[in-house]
């Protein structure tokens, strides 16, 4: 949308119609670049049938050199994504607060384009690494493009930009080989890890299941740095933003998680597409933590260390409006890797704050697209242009597509009438908000920010057991892939300014023991003159609060199976009627029932009717589905049981959590040859003698659940 509107603006009209043709498809000829239409694309000019190739062929050389330019350097971080187009719409005007046009008339509705992603992996690497998500929002407003460039966490693991390249360092893989790919679990991670405790707060989270998202569409979104918004009369509010994903918040185990990378890479960016394309459009809620300017030193964190949350048990989060996502891009590359985010990208009643993370981040991100876009007219690539009417005396450079007409290119300018003019704070201009500011030159971090522990305990303690648990079973599975001993005792040291427990339980999985001291400060990169002391951390109470309800995915929406995946295993003889009652069930409430057969394209149910099979067994594994259910049908379940990885499927399925159903003679299967045919009053297993419609109810309750993780310590089945 975006691309259509503002063709008209950039080009010139001969151009234009000759593109629009080109869109339209109404020139269907195989041209060169430059319009010659091609009669031969199958063969390069030669010196006779079999000989010499000529340098002569400029379509051949055309044609290849187009392809050897093909790529363009990946994104530095955030290389491996996945976008979507959609619409964001305010509920009420917030013009209390801020005057962005977006945010004032609920009637209208601002298209905007979504990009999600992983950190570490280079762009061909896997969706379901243990990593940050990137969630990043271009709203095309009205006013200019607005950039939302946040996480799926809502802090980070720095508080000054400055640390940066250092950070992305240690976590991508090792310079010397090249390994590991999309993984924080080695070495150099760890080392800078452990030696910046101020990452510590990011660290629970990423070793919580917020780093193996069930799908894009079930993930929080946070912008992370404090901004603000302004008002008509120049009032200032911090603010906080928010995404909140109306499926609820959902993870899958990590044991699931690496199996899914091997299974399907594509996983997280397959399962975006596919909601969308079936018009099960993914939907958020767009949330914000409003401080008045006055209350910015009420907290006993800092509003501007990025390390921080306010938590939501402190001010609230006000939801004011919704963001669906409802087409997909027409070309990946196009508009999913051209695509180019700034979080210096604002329109008037959003400002900044002096959050050091935030303000490094207002120079790096122009920077990056200047490298990665190939120079600074990355802005007229079409999922980059505003909707809103460009006009300024910048000129030329790489790639150049606006054609700017007269000899005037300065203002002022008496030549152009002055064209074009500054505009008016009331015509829309922006005007930055006006700060009073230290005037000290110094480097040094604000005492403000040496709190590093007290809100990495509030998130842990927040946390339900099973979660608490997983994030023991991570740090132990990252620092059990560390090789140098002193890299995990220095971790264990600063797990246990967290909470012993998580320490001692890290420490024992390890088989080590935590120091009592240290024999080097952790943080020893203070400058050389400065007192250590200042460097270390000095807990204090987050408003006293031991815990934050919305820091758990415990407590998320857990009312719907919509756009869940349910895998039916079938072979043939299965009981037609069965799968057809369990499948109205569920495709009802909004999920999708996939059926898997023993063979690809069908299979026979017990009265000759042919059903069309969806996947092979034999392609598939179900950690791609979030349920399993096996109908009737006793030769049906006597083949599964004849089939090793019919029974893998369901018991994995079980490790998993997941919620699994039979009816009939399924149920003997599941019985006889499952784990969770074991189990023993499991409430996300549903065992029917007497059909699919009497298991249904409950299965779909169960399913709404996304799992029965009591299961792992009622079992003992690590996930
Ligand atoms: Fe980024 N970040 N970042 N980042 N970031 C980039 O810009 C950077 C940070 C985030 O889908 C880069 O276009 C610095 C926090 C997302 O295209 C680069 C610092 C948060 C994306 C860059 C941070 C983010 C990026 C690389 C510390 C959450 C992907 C490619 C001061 C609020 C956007 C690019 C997309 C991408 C720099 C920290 C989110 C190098 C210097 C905190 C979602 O400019």
């Amino acid at each position: 949308m975006a691309d259509k509107k503002q063709t008209k603006k950039v080009t010139n009209e001969k151009i234009e119609q000759l593109s629009q043709d080109f869109e339209d498809g109404t020139d269907k000829f195989l041209t060169t670049n430059q319009g010659l239409r091609i009669n031969d694309n199958q063969n390069s000019l030669k010196d006779g049938e079999r000989g010499a190739t000529l340098l002569e062929d400029f379509i051949m050389r055309e044609k290849i050199t187009h392809f050897d330019h093909e790529r363009i350097p990946e994104r530095i971080v955030h290389a491996r994504g996945a976008g979507a187009h959609g619409y964001f719409q305010v509920y009420k005007s917030m013009t209390k607060y801020t005057k962005a046009g977006f945010l004032q008339d609920p009637s209208k509705k601002t298209p905007v384009f979504v990009r999600f992603s992983t950190v570490a992996g280079f762009r061909g690497s896997t969706d379901l690494a243990r990593d940050v998500r990137g969630f990043a929002v271009k709203f095309y407003t009205e006013e200019g493009n607005y950039d939302l460039v946040g996480n799926n966490i809502p802090v980070f693991f720095i508080q000054d930009a400055i640390k940066f390249p250092d950070l992305i360092h240690s976590v991508k893989p090792e310079p010397h080989n090249e390994i590991p790919q999309a993984a924080s679990a080695h070495d150099t991670f760890w080392d800078f890890t452990s030696l910046m405790p101020e990452s510590m707060h990011m660290i629970m989270w990423v070793m919580s299941d917020r780093a193996i998202p069930r799908s894009f569409r079930m993930m929080e979104g946070f912008g992370v740095n404090t901004f603000r918004f302004i008002n008509k009369e120049g009032k200032a509010h911090f603010v906080k933003f928010h995404w909140k994903p109306l499926l609820g918040v959902h993870s899958v185990a990590w044991n699931e998680a690496q199996k899914i990378s091997g299974f399907d890479a594509d996983f997280h960016r397959r399962d975006l597409w596919e909601a969308i394309e079936n018009g099960a459009y993914p939907e958020w809620e767009f949330g914000v933590q409003i401080v008045p300017e006055k209350d910015e030193h009420k907290f006993d964190f800092d509003l501007l260390d990025a390390t921080k949350i306010i938590p939501e048990e402190l001010v609230p989060v006000q939801r004011i409006g919704k963001m669906v996502l409802n087409r997909n891009p027409d070309n990946f590359f196009a508009e999913t890797e051209q695509v180019a985010f700034c979080p210096s990208h604002i329109v008037p009643g959003i400002d900044f704050s002096n959050d050091p993370l935030l303000q490094g981040r207002l120079f790096s991100y122009l920077d990056t697209q200047i490298l990665r876009l190939g120079g600074p007219n990355f802005h007229e690539i079409p999922i980059n242009r505003p909707l809103a009417p460009l006009d300024n005396n910048q000129r030329d450079s790489r790639m150049r597509q606006m054609i700017n007409k007269g000899r005037v290119s300065y203002e002022p300018n008496s030549l152009a009438g002055g064209c074009p003019f500054q505009a008016m704070i009331k015509d829309g201009g922006l005007h930055t908000f006006e700060e009073r500011i230290d005037g000290r030159k110094i480097r040094v971090r604000s005492d403000s920010f040496r709190d590093h522990f007290t809100q990495a305990a509030l998130f842990y303690n927040s946390q339900a057991e099973y979660e608490k648990t997983h994030i023991v079973n991570a740090l132990s599975f990252e620092l059990g892939k560390v090789e140098v001993d002193a890299i995990r005792s220095r971790m264990v040291y600063i797990l246990k300014q967290i909470d012993d427990s998580l320490a001692q339980r890290v420490a024992d999985n390890l088989g080590i023991e935590i120091p009592a001291k240290l024999d080097s400060p952790i943080n020893h990169s203070y400058p050389a003159d400065a007192n250590p002391k200042n460097y270390e951390s000095k807990p204090k109470k987050t408003g006293g609060l031991k815990k934050d309800a919305a820091l758990s995915m415990a407590n998320t929406i857990k009312d719907t199976i919509k756009t869940r995946q349910i895998a039916f295993l079938v072979a043939d003889g299965f009981n037609a009627a069965d799968v057809k009652a369990m499948k109205a069930a569920l495709e009802k409430e909004g999920a999708t029932a996939k059926i898997i057969g023993l063979k690809s394209n069908s299979a026979k149910s017990a009265n000759g009717e042919k059903m069309k099979v969806d996947h092979a067994l034999r392609t598939v594994a179900s950690v791609l589905f979030d349920a399993v259910y096996i109908p009737d049908g006793e030769k049906s379940a006597k083949a599964l049981t004849d089939e090793p990885d019919a029974i893998e499927f369901v018991n994995e399925a079980f490790r998993h959590c997941k919620a699994i159903a039979a009816s009939g003679a399924g149920v003997d299967f599941i019985k006889n040859e499952t784990y969770a045919g074991r189990a023993k009053d499991d409430k996300a297993v549903i065992l029917s003698e007497n059909g699919a419609k009497t298991a249904a109810k409950d299965f779909i309750n169960a399913i709404a659940q996304h799992r029965n993780w009591d299961r792992e310590t009622a079992r003992k089945v690590p996930a």
